[in-house]
């Protein structure tokens, strides 16, 4: 299926999907076309891929919700709103491959939230931080309450939405916002290079890491437990975990921080 899309880029690499958000003009603010083109995208893969890399075109990653198209909605378009951004959310962080996101510029808003479904984050040094919604009298709607707590703390975030502070790259890296800082320009570089990293992991390991994992540490210990051992069977009965175990114990795989 060939997708054609009005704001996003796309272009495959060997096994890396590359998703540009392509709305420079307006900082990449996630229209609702936008947001739509996101969600199909991770719904309908080009064949073969098996990691995805998401940056944005221009100046800044992404400037959050378009504030245009929220001025004349009624309360109950807001919900039906907000429950579009949480079903296109969804599916990129649950798709079916591993998401790295490049950061640089703002990453502010929506934008953020976009950001923090993504399974890995690189940001360039000029990578800025913020929930402005405080400021804009209006509340997180693309799933940020419940994921960006996730990763910096309720406290930190009730900081940046009260107040509207804002943090840098080395800010955001110290509070797990991202997980590699890197220079400017340099993102894209660094994210390929983990992008064809995690494609040589067995899939089915990538899968069980990406959808597995965030789903155990939200259930209680004796659930999460019972879940971690049927997800470790049935990626240890794959043929390729295997394969992977004998080759090492026959010498022919890499050693743990040695390169194979
Ligand atoms: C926009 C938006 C936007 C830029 N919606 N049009 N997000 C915000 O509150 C962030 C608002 N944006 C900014 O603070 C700044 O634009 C930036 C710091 C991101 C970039 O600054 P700069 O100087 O590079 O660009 P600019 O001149 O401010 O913007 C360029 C154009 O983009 C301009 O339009 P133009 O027609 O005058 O050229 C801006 O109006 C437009 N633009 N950001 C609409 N966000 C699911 S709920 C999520 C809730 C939120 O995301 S709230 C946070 C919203």
């Amino acid at each position: 299926m060939k997708l054609e899309f009005e704001l996003l880029k796309l272009e495959v690499e060997g096994p890396v999907m590359h998703l540009r958000l392509n709305r420079p003009s307006k900082r990449n603010a996630i229209n609702n076309t936008l947001v739509r083109e996101i969600q199909t995208a991770f719904v309908h893969l080009p064949d073969g891929i098996r990691v995805a890399v998401l940056s944005g075109e221009g100046a800044h990653f992404c400037a959050g919700l378009d504030l245009s198209e929220v001025t004349e909605q009624t309360v109950a378009e807001g919900i039906v709103h907000s429950r579009g951004w949480h079903a296109a959310f969804d599916q990129v962080q649950y798709g079916p491959v591993p998401l790295i996101a490049v950061l640089h510029g703002a990453v502010v808003g929506g934008g953020l939230e976009l950001a923090a479904t993504a399974h890995l984050r690189v940001a360039e040094t000029s990578t800025f931080y913020g929930l402005p919604e405080g400021q804009r009298g209006i509340f997180v709607g693309g799933s940020g309450s419940m994921r960006i707590p996730r990763l910096i703390g309720v406290s930190r975030m009730t900081d940046m939405m009260l107040t509207g502070r804002v943090f840098d790259a080395d800010e955001g890296q110290a509070m797990g916002l991202s997980n590699y800082v890197v220079g400017e320009g340099e993102g894209l570089k660094k994210a390929f290079a983990l992008a064809h990293k995690i494609a040589s992991n067995a899939p089915l390991s990538n899968y069980a890491i990406t959808q597995a994992l965030p789903r155990i540490a939200e259930m209680s210990p004796a659930e999460g437990l019972f879940v971690e051992s049927l997800m470790s069977a049935i990626a240890q009965g794959d043929e390729a975990a295997k394969l992977r175990v004998r080759a090492f114990l026959e010498g022919r795989a890499g050693k743990v921080g040695k390169s194979s």
